[in-house]
């Protein structure tokens, strides 16, 4: 009897185990990448994105869509496609996720980017992989703890699973307060997991090389939140490697989760957003409503003084984007001097592997979208720069031998940004 309950017990146990993978409910789906061969079919894309909760739009620009379907729904939009002839490419998702999930080993590399000798990759440390929230958060109170005069750890608030959304601050003396600050956040979406990695690596190159950044840092704090949506990120390790909102459960529903970059109190729900819970867009019951976007904008708001940048990391695209993102017909009074600064950094980051970004804002080149942090930091609390950036890659995964370059071209970026700073 005893025995066989403990049998039953392992198998149950095994089958959990071998079951809960982050890519198990994508067995079946398709990627469609959908080539828009006209305005009209471009707003037909935008209104299924914000209407049809089944569709889960990974990218939208003006000139191609790439769309996450699933068995069921993939009927339907075949006939939507066919009747807008438009024309597009479908494949296994789950062979496109294989193509950069493979765990790269010594002995199973065959090509020139494989080559990396299993010391290198520990040398890599935590960039050479990505790293689970303990492991974030870890590094950071490392961090501070090794530099204790210029970096001090802390907690923004909590999320609503109860994780930290953690920020560094980094400036030549811990104990005073520079006149400036520049605020960099990454993970608002738990699904672009480069994003984290990218914040971090700013924090950690400053740190190791103080000397080479004094002017930087002159009268400068540099502010770091890696993780915006730790409940958001771990989820899509344990359950759903495309989950992109946060993990706020609404009592007696089934639907889960807000969309961060849709929640700030900037022209709220205006458009590019949802009120339906199910929604991959969904604003929340009201500006401000998350525990997520509360933390960051208190911090933000209460440094509005001496807060000259705000940068959100997102991914992907390799897109620079400055406000407006609300509506098209919204243009900021400094769109120029917002403009050029963008396009200074993305020429220091293509200076590295010749990666090439687009800059402009999100409403003109990808599409309209009310809520973001980039409007809110500069429309509400007067920030004068104020730019999101989509990190490279063809899906939210990048090949672990490619995150350091990742890191390393968007760091001479972001320095840049952070350089315009002494202009305030
Ligand atoms: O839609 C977003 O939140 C961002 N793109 S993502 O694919 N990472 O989700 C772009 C946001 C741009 N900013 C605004 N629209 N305000
Ligand atoms: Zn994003």
């Amino acid at each position: 009897m005893w025995f066989k309950l403990g049998t039953m017990l392992l198998i149950l146990v095994f089958c959990g185990l071998t079951m809960a993978t982050n890519l198990d409910k994508y067995e079946g789906y398709y990627k469609y990448t959908v080539f828009h061969n006209g305005e009209d079919v471009f707003n037909h894309m935008v209104q299924l994105q914000t209407v049809d909760e089944n569709l889960d739009f990974w990218l939208l620009t003006r000139n191609m869509s790439i769309i996450s379907v699933s068995p069921t729904v993939q009927p339907f939009l075949e006939t939507r496609l066919k009747k807008l002839r438009v024309p597009y490419v479908a494949k296994p998702l789950m062979e496109e996720m294989s193509a950069f999930t493979q765990n790269v080993t010594d002995t199973e590399c065959d090509n020139s980017e494989c080559t990396l000798s299993r010391s290198k990759r520990q040398a890599r440390g935590v960039f050479g992989h990505f790293p689970r929230y303990s492991e974030i958060l870890n590094y950071m109170s490392a961090l501070a703890s090794r530099n204790p005069q210029y970096c001090r750890y802390e907690s923004l608030g909590r999320t609503h699973e109860g994780r930290h959304v953690a920020g560094l601050s980094i400036s030549l003396n811990s104990q005073l307060r520079p006149r400036r600050v520049a605020y960099v956040q990454g993970g608002t979406h738990g699904r672009e997991w480069i994003t984290p990695l990218a914040v971090l690596y700013l924090a950690n190159e400053l740190l190791n090389n103080l000397r080479a950044f004094q002017s930087v840092l002159q009268d400068t704090e540099i502010y770091v939140v890696p993780l915006v949506n730790p409940d958001g990120y771990e989820y899509t390790h344990t359950r759903d490697r495309f989950w992109r909102k946060n993990r706020h459960h609404y009592g007696g529903r089934s639907c889960v989760g807000v969309d961060i970059n849709r929640n700030f109190a900037n022209n709220w729900n205006y458009r590019g957003a949802s009120q339906n819970l199910c929604s991959e867009v969904y604003s929340g019951t009201s500006p401000g409503s998350e525990a997520e976007t509360s933390a960051v904008a208190r911090y933000l708001s209460a440094n509005r003084h001496r807060v000259k940048l705000s940068l959100d990391v997102h991914s992907f695209g390799k897109y620079i984007f400055y406000p407006y993102g609300y509506s098209r017909n919204a243009l900021a009074p400094t769109r120029n001097l917002l403009h050029s600064v963008a396009q200074r950094a993305a020429t220091q980051i293509a200076k590295y592997r010749g990666t090439r970004y687009s800059v402009g804002t999100s409403a003109g080149i990808l599409y309209e979208a009310s809520g973001g942090l980039d409007d809110y930091a500069y429309g509400n609390l007067g920030i004068p720069m104020s730019f999101t950036l989509e990190l490279p890659g063809e899906n939210f995964q990048v090949a672990q031998s490619d995150i350091i370059h990742i890191c390393k071209e968007t760091f001479a970026g972001l320095i840049e940004f952070i350089r315009h700073v002494s202009l305030y």
